[in-house]
């Protein structure tokens, strides 16, 4: 059978994941991984967990166990709007869409705006999972560097009438603006407004992925680009993956009413509804206040292991290895100078029992050779320790190797 005949041409330009690919090489428990962002299973709240399961089932078994509207519960999506006013989002339950992760909404993203063709406006670098949803729909990508203060909004402007000049209106602009996945950087609210601006000025859709800014170790916490949004353009995600369990591929969308109604009839064929059951009890979670004591809890436990993997990079990286220090989330982004490629090294990372996401991965132009995407949540703090001291001699035997050739 020639299955190559069979198969769409969209699946020419898919491509394997390699967060994905090596979660099943990292399951193998002599390696030690900073590659996939995972949380720490030790922060799971199990037992907990068991009883919100029995009084969810108690409370709402008839309604827990059957499909419910693809739109989500309408609890949760009420006690997810309430939270997102806190935070300066004008929302009321209509403008939340749970779905099934944010990484479904990324792909319903995709369906609903993206045509073969299409340009759209990431980070350089960018989360790799974003970059792989909308490939599918067969798009172009422009790429704006990032600094220390996350993505560069003059250089976003200038790109955006370069395209404009070029006859291409690009349709929307993903972001991750508070600790990026994977560059660990958080925009200011300067720069936030600025994107709001440059979105209204040029007829733009922004997307504000925000899966980390709960994790905030030190530091003030910085409003979200959708409480700037006057026009109803920036369409924000955010999950409980990182804050309470991956495990549950449960996540929402906050958008205008318009918006939420055309993104929803996009996800009806994805998956009917998102698990019925999850949705009542992460709801329970919160009403209980157990959901903010949670994420307390984890910020105590991840914030010695970012501190851990800071000074791992002092003590056994090279001295001009560039890596700022990240305040909240789960990366650390570290740039090694010098003639090394994170990609070609990682086979002798895994001789070595050690695995990390190369640079590479993250980027559209082919940059980010030099990188390397360093995950601290899900090692035990001994374990980072000595996970870095052997990356540490695996770049420097790579650095001796190319100096002697
Ligand atoms: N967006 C970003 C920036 C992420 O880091 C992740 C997960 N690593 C996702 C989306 C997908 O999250 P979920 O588990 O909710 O699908
Ligand atoms: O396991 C995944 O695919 C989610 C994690 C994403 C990441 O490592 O950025």
């Amino acid at each position: 059978m020639n299955l190559e005949r069979l198969f769409s041409g969209r699946t020419k330009t898919m491509r394997p994941s390699e967060i994905r690919e090596l979660l099943k090489l990292t399951q193998n428990p002599e390696i030690i991984s900073f590659a996939g962002g995972l949380p720490n299973p030790s922060s799971f709240p199990i037992d907990e967990m068991q009883n919100v399961c029995i009084d969810v089932l108690k409370k709402h078994g008839k309604l827990a166990l059957q499909y419910g509207p693809t739109e989500g519960m309408r609890p949760l999506r009420n006690s997810l709007a309430n939270r997102a006013k806190k935070e300066g989002i004008d929302a009321s339950s209509d403008n939340v869409l749970i779905t099934s992760g944010s990484q479904q909404g990324l792909d319903v993203l995709g369906r609903v705006f993206l045509d073969p063709g299409d340009t759209i406006i990431v980070g350089l670098p960018t989360y790799l999972g974003a970059l792989n949803a909308f490939r599918a729909y067969e798009v172009n990508f422009a790429g704006i560097p990032l600094d220390k203060d996350g993505m560069q909004v003059d250089l976003l402007e200038e790109k955006v009438k370069e395209l404009n000049k070029k006859g291409v209106t690009p349709k929307f602009i993903y972001l991750v603006p508070t600790f990026q996945n994977p560059a660990g950087v958080v925009m200011p609210e300067s720069r936030r407004r600025r994107v709001v601006d440059i979105a209204n000025e040029y007829d733009l859709i922004v997307i504000e992925d925000d899966p980390y800014s709960k994790l905030r170790f030190e530091g003030d916490h910085i409003k979200p680009i959708k409480s700037f949004d006057d026009e109803g353009r920036v369409i924000y995600l955010s999950t409980f993956s990182k804050i309470l369990s991956p495990g549950f591929r449960l996540a929402w969308m906050i958008a205008s009413e318009p918006l939420i109604r055309k993104l929803t009839i996009g996800k009806q064929a994805l998956d009917l509804c998102t698990n019925t059951f999850v949705q009542f009890i992460a709801n329970e979670f919160i009403e209980k206040g157990s959901l903010d004591l949670h994420i307390m809890k984890i910020i105590e436990m991840y914030r010695p292991k970012r501190d851990i993997m800071m000074e791992s990079i002092k003590k056994y990286f090279p001295s001009d290895t560039v890596c700022h220090k990240p305040k909240g989330g789960m990366f650390a982004w570290a740039t090694i100078p010098g003639p090394i490629d994170t990609e070609e090294m990682f086979l002798d990372a895994i001789k070595e029992k050690v695995a990390y996401i190369h640079g590479k991965a993250f980027y559209v132009d082919g940059g980010g050779a030099n990188s390397m995407r360093l995950n601290f949540s899900y090692s035990s703090n001994q374990t980072i320790e000595e996970g870095m001291k052997r990356l540490g001699k695996v770049i420097e035997r790579k650095l001796k190797e190319a100096a002697a050739q």
